[in-house]
């Protein structure tokens, strides 16, 4: 017989970013960061990277939600939908303005001590990822971002720093969000510090990836292993009751057709866009088919004992990942055209999609966390999922959102239904429980939240909070502990 709640103790809440909804980006010694230097677009006008700040530009990181004033109005409405967690991030220039100073910022410190507090007091634990696209752009600029191994050791500084600073705040902790994004051509700025040379797109999917620049992504990326291991190791040092987490974004990697070349070319994406990061964080090595591959594009680890030996003692104790949606590959140009593209592959026939074209597949979730957990029989946890879409705010002052209950609906049945499977899995925070920024677009259009802000893209609005029906129908689900789906 299987249960109809969740097991117990399972971790209800929500999830946010510093750098989408905090603003106040001058405000308490804050330095800039890579994120503070992307502008706003939308679906169809990718969002621009400029390297000085232009006052003609819009930059939504500026002032975002801004969450740095209202952080109490906020926690306390996540305390009133009954949240058991919260997890945000830490902006890194707000501790290290620079990224390279020996000694933090005290104002930066004394922030995230109020927020913890405020948590706390509204009986939420703190879910803290340590870096959610948001190096100090002087990093950045002055020593190549995640491609310089120096960015190993400021990190490592910043992590040390916040681990000791809030180890009797927090108790569960990520190293970098969604840190296989690097496997990406469109990782390259907003995760790796990858500057380009010109002012320009952030993401254009459309120009090609030299093999150079490729190579570069990777060992961007084999730094932040470092930098993870060895983070994990000093956490569990500093606290040995907290658990640290890998993130990685989930994504559910379908063939697009039964061809056995279709079938192939899915499980490679699925490697090494998905799997490697998990193989090396969980495992503490790195799989065969991953240094094959790089020895293919012309990149030499050159791994040390050393680094082997750091990998191996700096393993997570859960696997967390962002699911939103599922794409199918395939090796055949024409059937991939007819198809039609997407950012993140290719339209599945037998699923719908959201306003942003976004593949809406909660099935795909019960896969993967059925997949991730065979792989790696560790804790899972869900610290990303939820509808992007347009709300409105209708003539009686409410805003009805069937259609974000309709999708959580179905997602958490699914989690149920993996739980089911005989999966193990920690929580459930979805993304933006309050409306912020995409970090896609960068725009506020895109609402994920249980709470609307008002907050539009020309700027105005006056940020006030409002309760959307998603807020009572997910209260309510917390209070039976998953039961009232
Ligand atoms: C993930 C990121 C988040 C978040 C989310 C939704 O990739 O970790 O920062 O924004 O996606 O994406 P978007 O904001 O583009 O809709």
């Amino acid at each position: 017989m299987t249960e109809k709640t969740f097991p117990e103790g399972f971790l209800w809440g929500g999830a946010t970013a510093a750098n989408q909804c905090e603003g106040a980006y001058r405000e308490g010694g804050k330095g800039l960061s890579v994120a503070d230097m992307i502008t706003s677009g939308s679906r169809t006008s990718p969002r621009q990277f400029t390297h000085e700040i232009k006052p003609e530009l819009s930059y939504p990181s500026h002032e975002a939600i801004d969450f740095y004033h209202h952080y109490k109005e906020d926690i306390a409405l996540f305390g009133k939908m009954g949240f058991k967690v919260f997890r945000l991030s830490i902006a890194w220039s707000r501790i290290f303005p620079n990224g390279d100073e020996k000694q933090p910022c005290r104002e930066g410190l004394d922030f995230y001590h109020k927020v913890f507090a405020e948590c706390h007091a509204n009986g939420i634990e703190p879910l803290v990822t340590l870096s959610h696209y948001e190096m100090p752009y002087h990093l950045a600029c002055a020593y190549g971002g995640w491609t310089n191994p120096a960015a190993i050791d400021f990190f490592v500084r910043y992590a040390t720093t916040v681990l000791q600073e809030y180890k009797d705040e927090v108790r569960y902790w990520l190293t970098f969000n969604e840190i296989n994004i690097l496997a990406s051509p469109f990782g390259a700025l907003i995760a790796g510090g990858i500057i380009p040379d010109h002012d320009g797109p952030q993401m254009d999917f459309t120009q090609k990836e030299t093999p150079e620049k490729a190579a570069k992504r990777f060992l961007a990326l084999h730094h932040q292993f470092i930098a993870s291991a060895k983070t994990v190791a000093i956490a569990h040092a500093i606290n040995p009751s907290c658990m640290v987490g890998c993130m990685i974004a989930g994504m559910a990697q379908y063939p697009l057709t039964p061809n056995p070349d279709d079938m192939i070319r899915s499980q490679e994406m699925m490697k090494m866009g998905n799997w490697l990061c998990g193989d090396v964080m969980v495992r503490g090595y790195y799989p065969q088919y991953a240094l094959n591959a790089f020895s293919k594009m012309g990149l030499n680890l050159d791994i040390s004992e050393d680094d082997e030996e750091i990998l191996l003692m700096g393993t997570v104790d859960f696997y967390s990942f962002s699911y939103y949606s599922s794409a199918c590959t395939t090796c055949d140009a024409q059937a991939a055209a007819k198809a039609g593209n997407m950012i993140m592959g290719i339209n599945n026939p037998y699923i719908k999609r959201s306003q942003w074209g976004w593949g809406i597949d909660p099935e795909g979730l019960r896969w993967y966390l059925n997949e991730a957990y065979g792989r790696y029989e560790i804790p899972m946890m869900i610290v990303e999922n939820g509808l992007g879409a347009q709300d409105i705010i209708e003539a009686d002052g409410h805003i009805h959102d069937p259609y974000r209950i309709d999708y959580m609906k179905n997602h958490i049945k699914a989690i149920k239904e993996a739980i089911d499977d005989g999966v193990e899995v920690l929580g459930y925070t979805s993304w933006g429980c309050i409306d912020l920024v995409s970090a896609s677009t960068g725009e506020m259009a895109k609402r994920y939240g249980f709470i609307y802000v008002d907050r539009n893209d020309d700027g105005t609005g006056t940020f006030k909070r409002i309760p959307k029906d998603s807020f009572e129908w997910y209260s309510k689900l917390i209070k039976s502990n998953g039961a009232e789906l």
